[in-house]
């Protein structure tokens, strides 16, 4: 599984402080951290970027790839920063994110298609979020045809279901499992990927970990492509990379309804199992969920 590094963030305090300061040493160091912890593609997050959005996201752009030559995911919903961004980015960048908004389509496909750009297809229509699987599926149809109506190749998608938190949205959680679940036939030839640290937006932070990690685990036995992660949970990149097969297996377990004897589990073990268990949707979630 690709992993993009999540951590440029303009909501990160020190990393929004920096853009604001035009500060290149705290953009630089995490960048070089980022791409020290393996991650194939960093997610450049500025946001809405109201105010001089093509400029700085410019600096920013430039000031990462001084340092590293991973390829970025540039993340604001601000058009004209998004411009600016691909203009001066080396290499082959991905928008992040068109929605099936038409007027998203019209002004970003045509971006895609003119510098080359991969980009993600978020499953968010004029109705904003969908509410299962299937109109997750309709939207991503309607993603893949208007992108062939721009001559943009199925491989340069990235479908995203919008992974939403399981502390305010459990049901939601299954719907972005089977959309993942659908995709080998919907889009063959397409990519996928989620922000996979909002299952666990707003969750006490200590818990957030466990929650990421579960949910990957789960996305991927369904060939999830891609996350845009936290660059820096080593155990995440671990199972990104297949080397937790134990821990794979135990949570596909639990998946397929087995019963399991814990009583010669670790811990761990343990809550991993209570957290796939929310995560399917069996037990309520509740901020307590590992302590019952
Ligand atoms: N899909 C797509 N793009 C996305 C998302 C998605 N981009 C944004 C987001 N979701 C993925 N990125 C993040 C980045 C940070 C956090 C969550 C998702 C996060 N940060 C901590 C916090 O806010 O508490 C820490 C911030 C800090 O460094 O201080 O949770 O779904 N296509």
């Amino acid at each position: 599984m690709l992993l993009i590094g999540e951590n440029l963030n303009i909501m990160s305090k020190r990393i929004g402080e920096a853009i604001r300061q035009k500060d290149p040493e705290p953009i630089r160091k995490l960048a070089i951290a980022e791409t020290e912890a393996g991650m194939d593609m960093l997610d450049i997050n500025l946001g809405p970027a109201r105010k001089d959005g093509p400029e700085i996201m410019q600096w920013v752009v430039k000031t990462v790839q001084e340092v590293t030559d991973l390829p970025l995911s540039i993340d604001t919903t601000n058009i004209e920063a998004m411009e600016a961004g691909l203009r001066v980015h080396r290499g082959k960048a991905l928008i992040n994110s068109i929605s099936a908004r038409s007027e998203r389509i019209e002004a970003l496909m045509p971006l895609a298609k003119r510098f080359n750009a991969g980009f993600i297809g978020l499953t968010l229509g004029a109705e904003g979020i969908p509410r299962d699987a299937n109109e997750r599926g309709l939207l991503a149809a309607q993603i893949m045809a208007e992108a062939a109506g721009y001559g943009i190749p199925e491989e340069d998608i990235w479908l995203d279901p919008i992974v939403l938190p399981v502390n305010s949205q459990q049901i939601q959680i299954q719907g972005c499992t089977e959309f993942v679940m659908m995709l080998p036939e919907l889009a063959p030839n397409s990519k996928s990927t989620c922000g996979i640290s909002n299952v666990s937006n707003g969750v006490p932070g200590h818990l957030r970990g466990i929650l990421n990690r579960t949910y990957l685990i789960i996305l991927k036995r369904y060939g999830m492509f891609s996350a845009i992660a936290d660059a820096f949970d080593g155990e995440l990149r671990e199972i990104a990379r297949g080397k937790r097969p134990g821990l794979e297996s135990l949570i596909y377990r639990v998946m397929d309804g087995q019963e399991i004897d814990t009583s010669s589990l670790s811990i761990d073990e343990i809550h991993y199992i209570k957290t796939t268990k929310v995560l399917l949707g069996h037990t309520l979630y509740s901020d307590s969920w590992l302590e019952i």
